[in-house]
């Protein structure tokens, strides 16, 4: 397939000011005639009789009509990209005819059918699946947008913008006309026809504007959209006093839909959402769900300003809009919740999956160079790293001086198509700054390795860091350069109280920064808030860990403190594991940490009242195995999860006591409320009873079993579920039974019982897989379905997955392949885990790489799912 590259971008040849659309709605055959309003691109010097392109695909063509005269089939050319013809003038109107088919639409982009409502996927590039257009986003357009359809099946009938006119037609069809007065790209375009259920209130703007929010979902799920409408409103608010920025039109839509790709999607006011993000009550849906469902609902609204009035000029500039979004998002949660909560959630997320993705095969930078398949560069690098390099900005300039920043751009940009390099300056420019050095953040892939030491002159009263760092090369990428970053560190006295707490910046390979008038040797906190993504390499000694975890200013730092000392001890049993024959207990042992040290250090954090629960319970977690693979190679996967078992065990046998308290002191008889202290609460005890249960004392089995049938909310039920699901208690059968007769009907629910069950680390996890790919509710066709069940096995159950006789690798890329077929987006996504091959052991890297090569050989390979196991493969 066709590589594209970022330096070949060239402004549009022709660019459509004006698009008219009227939709034919039927489900096997839907109409749809254009009228676009073409002109020439001065900048090009184009004009009559040059070619003019427009991407379309898998569509049927009807007819072209150039200024009222429709042209033979001899005056155009149409291929497998889209249609060609010649431009009769600078300015012309083009009509045109299409064909598609929503119902066969399995790819989930363009015009398909979910449930038995319409609606649209246009981002990337679906648009050009419902009719043919210069898809790309620097054309902008206002769409005036006619829909007909059945009235009885469809009473609902939306797109973009205000509705000016709607009414009956003959045969039962009735129409509606919207008009969106935002020149947009045509990604932002949005449709959606149905029988749908509708829950309204209000907001009204600062500035006055009383705007209409409307959450549609299917009937029956009214009860289920309180908290999105309630996220809604708060970020509407907030947008406006922490940004300055006011919602634009007198409505906002959003349309829940359980057949989606991805999570949500920002259509201009027709916001589309997968229902896994919007539906929530207590008895459904968890702590968690409750607080992506703040996030992501957050996330598509302040779209509305970066990504909708800005937008990207091309695709290689996706993180201008979705770094600067998810930074956003990760500011409005922390201001709504525990900021150092979120805080490590957000790193946490990075460390999970962006740094893998640096590290691996498919490592890219935050502005890809290149791409096959737009589609597959929807990561955790554009979207995470790039909200990482937001932040960086926002700490060197401060809040005020990045408000400016921000105040600028867009002003300077608004109702434009611009780039990452126009943000940039835009910041440097409002505050007199120079970002050449972060810009290379922009294009420099991997994630950077920072080692630090400190030097203490008490005679001097002196304290000298010095910080070094270094980028390992990643594909296409030998030689990094250094980058500029913001390093927050504290200087601690022996009272633990901060001597020192500053931000320096780093530039160089290797930097000195010496810090006056300290008055003893202090322990270092280094990159508090983790204000650089960075690796850091320490070898602090156990003991000054322990003192972080239990004294840091920076409640970040003290659960990082945690974390790096549980690593430590871990990795150190893991190699011991492997030597010692399997034996994780005397591995423990042997490691030379104090095993007993860290789990005093536990303790203290647990038993400590000042620090609020969610983080308790945040800093007692262990780090997962998935991370714990990443720092070992070869990674062994039985080892990790031998070891990471017997650790759990050791603590929960250790605190036992404590932890019962723990356990009974944060029951609740209070009706379920999702806010952050609720939900702290919760989570503290559910840690609680994992390690109860971890202790492997029955009686706790037993507990966890009656919590699940006592709880009356899904937070409760969850957390007991997911320690049973890996048990061999007869609460287990019980409480999945349950669950499954509870839900069978509900699909956004049952989604996580699949998914536990994949997750299981029971023997029979794969067997039992196998079987629920047969279950009523299970169908291939439906992306929540498949992730839950297939990619939930591959991602959350890395025992099984890495299974040494390949019969995970095996399993997986049968429904690879079966996937792709159905939906190639999906099926690139799933297809990453198996390019980790070069983290394991020479049998795995075989089976992996056997496992690419049959993905590579199937006929017919998309290019969605050809451009990762390629690149996976290399
Ligand atoms: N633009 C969408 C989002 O991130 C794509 N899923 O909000
Ligand atoms: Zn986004």
């Amino acid at each position: 397939p066709h590589v594209i590259h970022r330096k070949d971008y060239k402004e549009p040849d022709f660019i459509v000011e004006k698009v008219e659309l009227v939709f034919d709605l039927d489900r096997d055959i839907t109409n749809v005639k254009s009228r676009l309003f073409v002109a020439a691109n001065p900048a090009r010097g184009t004009g009559k009789g040059d070619e003019v392109f427009l991407h379309g695909e898998d569509m049927k063509l009807l007819s072209v009509t150039l200024d009222d005269a429709r042209l033979a089939s001899s005056d155009f050319t149409v291929d497998a990209e889209g249609l060609r013809f010649v431009a009769p003038g600078e300015n012309f109107i083009a009509e045109i005819e299409t064909q598609i088919s929503p119902a066969n639409n399995t790819r989930l982009e363009g015009l398909y059918v979910s449930q038995s409502a319409f609606c649209t996927q246009c981002e990337a590039e679906g648009f050009r699946r419902i009719t043919y257009f210069p898809d790309r986003p620097d054309v902008m357009a206002t769409y005036k947008v006619t829909i007909n359809a059945d009235k009885a099946s469809c009473p609902v009938l939306l797109s973009n913008g205000n509705l000016i006119d709607s009414g009956d037609l003959e045969g039962g069809r009735h129409f509606a006309v919207w008009e969106d007065p935002f020149p947009k790209p045509s990604y932002l375009f949005a449709l959606v026809a149905g029988d749908l259920a509708c829950v309204e209130d209000s907001f009204k703007t600062r500035s006055g504007r009383d705007v209409a929010l409307r959450i549609f979902v299917e009937h029956g799920n009214e009860d289920r959209c309180d908290y999105a409408m309630d996220s809604l409103i708060r970020s509407m608010k907030w947008d406006e006093d922490v940004y300055g920025l006011e919602y634009d039109l007198d409505l906002f839509n959003i349309v829940a839909v359980s057949d989606f790709n991805m999570g949500a999607m920002e259509n201009k006011s027709l916001n589309i959402f997968n229902a896994k993000y919007i539906l929530a009550k207590p008895d459904t849906a968890t702590d968690m769900d409750y607080e992506l469902i703040e996030s992501i609902v957050a996330h598509e609204y302040f779209h509305n300003w970066s990504g909708n009035r800005v937008t990207c000029r091309d695709w290689f500039q996706l993180s201008l809009k979705e770094g600067l979004t998810v930074f956003r998002d990760q500011e409005f949660s922390a201001d709504q919740r525990s900021r150092p909560v979120q805080r490590i959630k957000d790193v946490a997320q990075l460390r999970a999956r962006q740094f893998p993705e640096d590290g691996g095969p498919l490592a890219h930078p935050v502005r890809p160079d290149s791409y096959m398949e737009i589609n597959n560069f929807y990561t955790a690098t554009v979207y995470e790293k790039g909200a990482e390099l937001i932040r960086m900005m926002h700490t060197l300039l401060g809040a005020d001086g990045y408000r400016k920043g921000i105040d600028l751009y867009f002003d300077r940009h608004d109702g434009q198509a611009v780039t990452c390099d126009d943000f940039a300056k835009a910041m440097e420019d409002a505050n007199d700054a120079d970002f050449s050095q972060l810009k290379r953040w922009y294009s420099q892939a991997g994630t950077p390795e920072l080692t630090w030491q400190g030097d203490y002159d008490a005679d001097a009263k002196q304290f000298t860091l010095t910080i070094t760092q270094k980028t390992d090369p990643t594909p296409g990428q030998p030689d990094k350069l250094p980058l500029h970053m913001p390093i927050a560190v504290g200087l601690l006295g022996a009272d633990g109280s901060d001597l020192v707490a500053k931000t320096v910046e780093l530039i160089q390979d290797r930097q000195e920064f010496v810090f006056d008038g300290v008055g003893q040797k202090p322990v270092v906190s280094f990159n508090r808030g983790f204000s650089a993504p960075v690796n850091v390499m320490t070898d602090q000694p156990d003991a000054e860990l322990v003192f972080l975890m239990g004294n840091d200013a920076d409640a970040f730092n003290r659960w990082e403190a945690g974390q790096k000392y549980a690593t430590r001890l871990m990795l150190g049993a893991i190699a011991g594991f492997e030597e010692n024959g399997g034996d994780a207990d005397s591995a423990l042992d042997a490691t030379g940490e104090s095993v007993d040290a860290f789990i005093a250090a536990m303790r203290a954090t647990l038993l400590n009242n000042d620090l609020d629960k969610a983080f308790r319970a945040d800093a007692l977690v262990l780090p997962g195995e998935e991370f714990l693979s990443e720092q070992r190679k070869p990674a062994n996967p039985e080892a990790i999860h031998q070891v990471r078992k017997a650790l759990r065990k050791r603590i929960g046998l250790a605190l036992l006591a404590d932890f019962a308290n723990c356990y009974h002191q944060n029951g609740s008889n209070a009706a379920f409320a999702p806010d952050a202290t609720s939900a702290g609460q919760r989570a503290l005890r559910a840690t609680a009873l994992g390690y109860l249960v971890a202790s492997e004392k029955g009686e706790y089995a037993d507990l966890a079993a009656e919590q699940y049938r006592t709880a009356d909310n899904m937070t409760d039920q969850m957390a007991a579920l997911s320690v049973l699901n890996h048990l061999d208690h007869p609460g287990r059968a019980d409480a999945l039974a349950d669950f499954e007769a509870r839900f069978a009907k509900d699909g956004v629910v049952l989604d996580k019982w699949f998914a536990l069950q994949a997750m299981s680390s029971r023997d029979d996890t794969l067997a039992r897989v196998k079987d629920l790919m047969s279950h009523p509710g299970f169908t291939m066709r439906n992306p929540n379905k498949v992730r839950s069940l297939i990619g939930a096995f591959a991602v959350g159950n890395p025992r099984a997955f890495h299974a040494k006789d390949g019969s995970g690798y095996a399993f997986y890329v049968d429904r690879l392949i079966e996937l792709d077929d159905i939906n190639p987006q999906v099926a690139a996504r799933l297809c990453a885990p198996l390019g980790k091959w070069a983290k394991y052991d020479a049998d795995r890297v075989g089976l992996m790489k056997a496992a690419l090569e049959r993905v590579l050989a199937k006929p017919e390979i998309s290019r969605d799912l050809y451009e990762i196991a390629s690149k996976s493969i290399a």
